[in-house]
């Protein structure tokens, strides 16, 4: 096959899958019934593909399905669970759906798998576990399945499954491991176990096999790229030596392989290598490419734009240059991170929609590429032509170049992005609030209930007014604003019912920003997001948040936060233009988030926090990369907050304990305190930040709203004890480690009672 695609969305395009495994944990459908969705999903993925010119029975259709994740099906399918998830295997030890979503999601005492972010996306996976005594065995029949299936259909698929390397470099640590044990040592017992199910597969029928090794992409993981590189080259060659096995393509998205895992795979006994084209480049010539297939990832798996097709062309015709067998086009990485398909967006202005690709749009284009390299550039040449002049329009497109924007950036000096000295700021602030030493606050979002969703869906349908829908968010601002009074908190919040995202809620309000109204992407487990379109330049037409605020403002006394989110993390959980560096675009979103905070400022609000929950997400994996992100994306949140005056205090929220690289830009944010996720790492992040240039406030989350269980006063006493052992008592702040939209009101009252309980019961044995 000429074309391929490294995945495909399988949510479903209206979330059929969501709903199917949401339904089967609530115990409403059976498991069969939910196996029978997913199948005729994959049904419907298959024929859809070939719909749009993949071929039937070529192997250049993914099999790319998963109930929850790829790592964790990759992970269970070589025997892969933690042992107190144990007694749910069955007889024969094979870790069936239950035993799946149970690790994946928790249970009672037994914690879920941790989850993290795959690699620079929005994706989360579930992080494997691995000890020097964990036993590696075929442990799932699913792959298989899938290609048979496939088959009864007449379809010949290509199973798509984390390989061996990405496995391990991905895991961590089993908790009984010893101190330094890691977890790719034991790539040499997990390999038989792929070999094993190479098998599998070729006796089910299929012909090519994709392994996933994104890992050989990265600079940001704890193996090095050589330490990739070398286990890599041991992988394959085991693997691409056995004779009972399916053709192997070995698939790197998500930036440029490193040279070393480059040169082991053009040399290794595999059929084809895809790597990334978008962000990466043709990569020099290798030993070993005569007999293999390269598939070019020109096709970008992770935007939304149309692109450059011609450029696409030309770099496939590049890689011909390298001399391998053959050339194919592909995509960057797998679709799963784009939504389906923008024929659903019958919303959307149609100029926006021709500068636009989603999934099926993407496959389109992979299939044009590969008739041209069938056919010859001639058969194509109108298809080119046609996207080049989408690209051409998208330039001049008024909206796209806003002349009043742009003159507000280049206006811009070195005053802009300062804020002045920390400690007379501190003084200030101390005078205008007189806060206790540890004051207590919340991070933003009350619990998104039932009745909150309802009456936000009953809006959009026009069956609630905008004044009964604004009379029941004010009804519920109240409520939320009284239950933080009675609880004793000291900075109060407003809860944040209005808004169904915290970065859709923006790009709604801003112009410049588009919103889709299918466009769903997975984002973890059956929970997915919609992402918004950045495609112009960005202004706010009127001021966001500010009523919400003034109103909650109004029914207390206690200060009361206003609370926006970042411009790193609206770029990162958006589709942002691709015409200009993202610096660029991250200061244009942060000068309308400096006129939000100047209008909130007017009305008296003195404490406004500045969300960058992805600061550390959108970290490139290459280092060289690194140090210019981290200056711009520092200096768009800088220029968003640096109007605010000395006396109005900046909060800031990061999530995920990762803080290790990211720790010197989280103390150039120069935030008046900084709230971060510490739950979960048991404290530890207090020793980095107790080690570093941080001098602000810092409110190390006291407990992990993840899950549902309610800490103890002496739980929560305790990190506080750890928090101000290492810190200034004066630095510390008390609070949960992340927002409640996702929890329910049970657990959040008793978790925030206990909050404010052991606060004061530190507070008196401290005298303070
Ligand atoms: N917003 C966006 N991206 C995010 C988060 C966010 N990425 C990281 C993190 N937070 C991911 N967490 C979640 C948590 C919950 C949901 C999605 C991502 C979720 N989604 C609803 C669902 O799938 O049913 C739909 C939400 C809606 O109706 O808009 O619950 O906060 N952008
Ligand atoms: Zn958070």
């Amino acid at each position: 096959p000429q074309g391929t695609i490294l995945g495909y969305p399988r949510i479903g395009r209206r979330r059929e899958l969501k709903r199917a495994v949401e339904a089967h944990w609530a115990g409403s459908i059976d498991e069969a019934t939910l196996e029978d969705t997913a199948a005729r999903l994959r049904r419907a993925t298959r024929e859809r593909l070939a719909e749009l010119g993949l071929g039937r029975d070529d192997s250049s259709i993914p099999e790319s399905f998963s109930f929850y994740d790829q790592v964790h099906d990759a992970a269970v399918t070589v025997g892969l669970l933690p042992e107190r998830f144990a007694a749910l295997r069955g007889a024969d030890g094979s870790v069936g759906l239950d035993a799946y979503f149970t690790a994946a999601r928790g249970a009672g005492d037994d914690a879920a798998l941790e989850m993290t972010k795959w690699f620079d996306t929005n994706y989360h996976y579930l992080v494997p576990e691995v000890g020097p005594k964990t036993a590696f065995a075929l442990s799932s029949d699913r792959f298989a399945r899938q290609v048979a299936e496939a088959k009864a259909d007449g379809f010949t698929t290509r199973p798509v499954i984390v390989g061996p390397v990405t496995l391990l470099a991905l895991a961590k640590a089993a908790d009984d491991a010893p101190e330094g044990f890691d977890p790719l040592d034991r790539l040499d017992d997990v390999v038989p176990v792929y070999v094993e199910l190479l098998a599998a597969l070729r006796a089910a029928g299929a012909d090519w096999v994709q392994l996933d090794e994104p890992a050989l992409v990265s600079e940001s993981l704890a193996a090095s790229p050589e330490t990739l590189a070398d286990a890599a080259a041991r992988a394959y060659a085991t693997l691409g030596g056995r004779a009972d096995r399916p053709s192997l393509l070995v698939a790197a998205g998500y930036a440029q392989l490193s040279p070393q895992a480059w040169t082991a795979l053009a040399a290794a006994p595999i059929e084809a290598i895809a790597i990334d084209l978008g962000r990466g480049a043709v990569p020099a010539p290798a030993e070993g490419l005569a007999g293999k297939t390269l598939v070019g990832g020109v096709i970008d798996g992770r935007n939304v734009w149309r692109g450059d097709l011609a450029g696409a062309w030309d770099r496939l015709v590049a890689l011909r240059g390298l001399g391998a067998a053959q050339v194919s086009a592909g995509t960057s990485t797998s679709l799963q991170h784009v939504p389906h398909d923008v024929d659903e967006e019958t919303a959307l202005d149609a100029r926006l929609v021709s500068w636009l690709a989603f999934a099926d749009q993407k496959v389109a284009q992979v299939v044009t590429l590969a008739t041209g390299l069938v056919e010859g550039r001639e058969a194509i040449e109108s298809a080119l032509s046609a996207a080049s002049l989408a690209l051409a329009d998208r330039r001049s497109a008024p909206g796209v170049h806003d002349g009043a924007v742009r003159a507000k950036a280049t206006g811009l000096g070195a005053g802009d992005f300062e804020r002045g000295d920390y400690d007379a700021r501190a003084v200030a602030q101390d005078a205008e609030l007189g806060l206790p030493v540890l004051p207590t606050t919340t991070i933003g979002s009350f619990p998104q209930t039932g009745d909150i969703r309802r009456a936000r869906a009953r809006h959009g349908r026009g069956e609630l007014s905008a004044d009964e829908y604004e009379a029941f968010l004010r009804d519920e601002i109240a409520r939320v604003v009284t239950l933080q009074e009675d609880l004793g908190l000291d900075v109060l919040v407003h809860g944040e019912a209005e808004r169904n995202d915290m970065v859709q809620y923006f790009a709604e309000h801003l112009d410049g920003f588009a919103v889709t109204q299918h466009g769903w992407v997975q984002s973890y487990g059956s929970r997915a997001t919609r992402p918004s379109i950045l495609w112009g330049d960005v202004s706010r037409p009127a001021p966001i948040t500010v009523d919400w605020t003034v109103f909650a403002q109004s029914l207390t006394d206690k200060p009361m936060k206003g609370m926006l989110t970042g411009p790193v993390t609206i770029l990162a959980w958006s589709f942002v233009r691709d015409d200009q560096p993202l610096g660029a675009t991250a200061n244009q979103v942060a000068l309308a988030l400096r006129d939000e905070i100047a209008d909130l400022e007017a009305t008296g609000i003195r404490v406004i926090q500045v969300d960058e929950p992805a600061l550390r997400e959108l970290l490139p994996l290459k280092k060289a990369d690194q140090q210019a992100y981290l200056e711009w994306s520092v200096g768009s949140f800088r220029l968003a907050t640096a109007g605010a005056a000395p006396a109005t205090q900046v909060h800031t929220h990061l999530c995920y304990s990762e803080f290790d690289v990211v720790i010197d830009a989280i103390a150039a944010l120069d935030a008046d305190v900084t709230s971060i996720e510490a739950a979960r790492s048991r404290g530890e992040v207090i020793d980095d930040i107790a080690g570093s240039a941080f001098v602000a406030g810092i409110g190390p989350g006291v407990y992990d709203i993840h899950s549902p269980r309610v800490p103890a006063v002496a739980e929560i006493g305790a990190l506080l004890d750890r928090a101000v052992g290492q810190l200034p008592l004066r630095r510390v702040w008390v609070n949960p480690d992340c927002g409640l939209k996702t929890r329910g009101y049970d657990e959040t009252v008793a978790s925030l009672r206990n909050l404010v309980a052991a606060t004061i019961e530190v507070r008196e044995r401290l005298n303070a």
